[in-house]
């Protein structure tokens, strides 16, 4: 008897495994035909029953029954769901007007650089980039840090690795590039950059613009200049900007750069707390000291750069409250800017 048990759970179980498998309304009628139609395996099963001896007959009969049930159960739901799937599938309209592909835009983040650098292209500048992973001698050294000096409490770095670390400005690139070229050099750096700042303002990972031209008499005021014109151009042609005494190692004399307010034209408001200047950059003159590290004569050269923060200026530019809308992905914000 167990034999015939095994049989009819073994024709069970194909028959279910197959069902399951059916990809058309077809090939489930097949299958329909095979197992339960009048010659089917199932059929046969139930018809031999017969031959089976009295005291048997009972056990062997009721699973060939609830197999046969389980089958049957398992084609009718198949069944159905083809069914759906027919009825559900929407006539082809030829007359219909054609469905348009979303287009997408530029990040208001990557629209904003390729401006400033297209401004800064016009004025004789040309575009350099520099590795994000950056060694302490490129970051720091180089530009006239000391180890252990307080001036880069001010960069709050983070590390990757023993003298490794993220580049917490694009300056780095200043040094790279002198290396390579011999004066005169005139150049933009956009990239991210990235520190351990973390509020509506400062973000943790943040973009900048370096500007760094060395060239034969060079003065502040070609950097006054270069900034004014830059202002002119992002902002709006009447834009005062005002440089403020500063310190950064690498330049000397430094100085901050702020912007006539965006909003109140200078008057004082909420947004420039009263004061009638928005601060967009640092810069200054290229310090001598850096000439050494690149082997540029500092009595045949001098030079300006600066160092814009690319948020900020969008920011400015566009009156945004929060630097995190630019980097939370937000549909609704960002399409405002397409
Ligand atoms: C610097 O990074 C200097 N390397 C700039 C410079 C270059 C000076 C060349 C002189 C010559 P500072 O730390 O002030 O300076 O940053 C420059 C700008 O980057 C800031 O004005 C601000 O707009 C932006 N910035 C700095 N930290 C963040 C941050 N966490 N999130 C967003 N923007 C930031």
């Amino acid at each position: 008897m167990n034999d015939v048990l095994k049989n009819i759970e073994d024709i069970k179980l194909e028959a279910l495994i197959a069902l399951r498998g059916a990809s058309s309304a077809e090939e489930l009628e097949k299958l329909r035909i095979e197992y339960l139609g009048t010659k089917g395996r199932v059929t046969d099963l139930m018809r031999s029953l017969g031959a089976i001896s009295k005291e048997d007959r009972p056990k062997v009969g009721q699973a060939a029954n609830k197999a046969k049930e389980e089958i049957t159960l398992l084609h009718k739901e198949i069944q159905e769901n083809f069914k759906n799937v027919k009825s559900e599938a929407p006539a082809l309209d030829v007359t219909l007007p054609g469905r348009k592909p979303a287009r997408g835009h530029q990040h208001l983040i990557t629209k904003t650089m390729d401006e400033i650098c297209q401004i800064f292209g016009k004025l004789g500048l040309s575009i350099v980039e520099g590795p994000e992973v950056e060694t302490d001698y490129y970051n720091f050294e180089a530009l006239n840090f000391p180890p252990n000096h307080p001036s880069r409490d001010m960069q709050e770095t983070l590390f990757v690795g023993d003298k490794l670390l993220l580049r917490t400005h694009t300056s780095p690139v200043q040094i790279r590039t002198m290396e390579k070229t011999k004066p005169p050099v005139w150049i933009v750096v956009p990239g991210k950059t990235f520190r351990r700042d973390d509020d509506i303002t400062h973000s943790p990972m943040f973009n900048q613009i370096e500007g760094l031209v060395v060239d034969k008499g060079i003065t502040m005021a070609d950097l006054k200049g270069v900034l004014t014109a830059f202002a002119a151009a992002f902002f709006s042609p009447d834009t005062k900007i005002r440089l403020r005494p500063s310190f950064f190692p690498f330049t000397e004399p430094s100085a901050e750069v702020d912007i006539a307010c965006v909003l109140c034209g200078g008057q004082g408001c909420r947004l420039c707390k009263g004061s009638g200047w928005l601060e967009l950059l640092g810069s200054g003159m290229v310090d001598p000291a850096l000439y050494g590290f690149v082997g540029y004569d500092p009595n045949e050269v001098s030079g300006f750069a600066f160092g814009l923060g690319v948020d900020r200026a969008a920011m400015l530019k566009y009156g945004l409250t929060n630097i995190r809308h630019l980097y939370e992905g937000d549909l609704r914000f960002s399409r405002q800017f397409s």
